[in-house]
């Protein structure tokens, strides 16, 4: 009889009880989901009924290639724990002051290095390509993950219809600034508006979305309404809200974080437990949601979880130097 000591076990080997019931719970929405159909409606989302996900339903079909089978976060915390400093810096700001955002009329200018230049109205956006439900995790710098269904299409999708030049080696994210709307915009913690960027590669890969939804559902405004960014394998803070502008460039845009503090947030700001923050370890994190008084804390995952299909992106590059 071959007994497997603890040691011999690889880590990927291991099935969890609670990541076994979250892929269960996978299958049988699977089961019951066939083809294209409102993630809204299915079976699985009603267990969620007494966070009361809210807002226009977004019809969208599972990508469980893109999805990882953990427990998700309940809706009531990622709409109400939120970042999005242009509405203040508590957790509970954005939930209690983005209600006020116009999000429409809405458009995205797409510029710079593009063969084909063009503006695109949110509607025209909305049915650009096929709205896939993806489950990404997300860590932000400061410590605590939770795990999201988005609604969404590749970020390819758009730029492709745009035609980069030879020229482009970079993305910028421009994302919008409404000082009637947006109380945090008045202080100067940041500059605005809030910018990020990729490099092109990034941009292109197919994991990296752009986000319209959540729960199956249209994007509350404190999560980026109407479409943000989502880069599951980097720290959150790159995943800009609420875009305005998307240009393609041949330098490295400077992000409204690098202008902050260089020192702390690097333009790759890969998820890394193996490169600390200069002021606190990245080693691990709170799954938000899930924390109680006792409960530990999780190891953070290099390229958090999504190595296999990202870490050639960074093939010879050294991730301590380009943090
Ligand atoms: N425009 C804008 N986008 C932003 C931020 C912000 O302050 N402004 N915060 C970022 C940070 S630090 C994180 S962790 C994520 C949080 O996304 P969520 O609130 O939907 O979980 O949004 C990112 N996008
Ligand atoms: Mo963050």
């Amino acid at each position: 009889m071959l007994i497997k000591k603890p040691g011999d076990v690889l880590p990927s080997e291991i099935t969890s009880e609670a990541v076994w019931h979250a892929r269960r719970e996978w299958m049988l929405r699977m089961g019951a989901g066939a083809a294209a159909v409102g993630v809204g409606g299915l079976s699985g989302r009603q267990a969620f009924a007494a966070d009361g996900p809210t807002g226009e339903v977004l019809q969208a079909t599972p990508n469980p290639q893109f999805s990882v089978m953990e427990k998700q976060t309940p809706f009531s915390d990622v709409t109400s724990y939120n970042n999005y400093y242009e509405f203040g810096l508590d957790k509970g700001d954005p939930a209690k002051y983005a209600g006020k955002l116009k999000t429409r009329p809405w458009t995205v200018s797409i510029e710079g290095e593009v063969g084909k230049p063009r503006t695109f109205d949110i509607d025209e956006l909305l049915k650009l390509a096929p709205m896939e439900e993806r489950i990404y995790r997300l860590r932000c710098v400061e410590g605590w993950s939770m795990v999201i269904p988005w609604v969404g299409y590749s970020l390819s999708a758009l730029l492709k219809q745009v035609e980069p030049t030879g020229n482009a080696k970079f993305v910028e994210f421009v994302t919008a600034v409404q000082p009637d709307t947006m109380p945090g915009v008045r202080s100067g913690v940041l500059g605005w508006p809030y910018v990020e960027g990729l490099r092109l590669d990034e941009a292109m890969h197919p994991l990296t979305l752009l986000a319209f939804g959540v729960y199956g559902r249209v994007l509350p405004n404190q999560n980026g309404a109407p479409l943000r960014l989502m880069v599951p394998w980097k720290y959150g803070f790159k995943s800009a809200k609420s875009l305005v502008k998307i240009r393609l460039v041949s330098e490295q845009p400077k992000t409204a974080w690098i202008k902050a503090a260089a020192q702390e947030y690097g333009f790759y700001a890969n998820v890394n437990p193996n490169v600390p923050h200069p002021r606190w370890s990245q080693a691990t994190e709170r799954r938000i949601g899930e924390d109680g008084l006792f409960t530990p804390k999780r190891k953070t995952l290099m390229f958090n979880g999504y190595g296999d299909q990202v870490a050639s992106l960074y093939a010879g590059l050294d991730l301590k130097q380009n943090y």
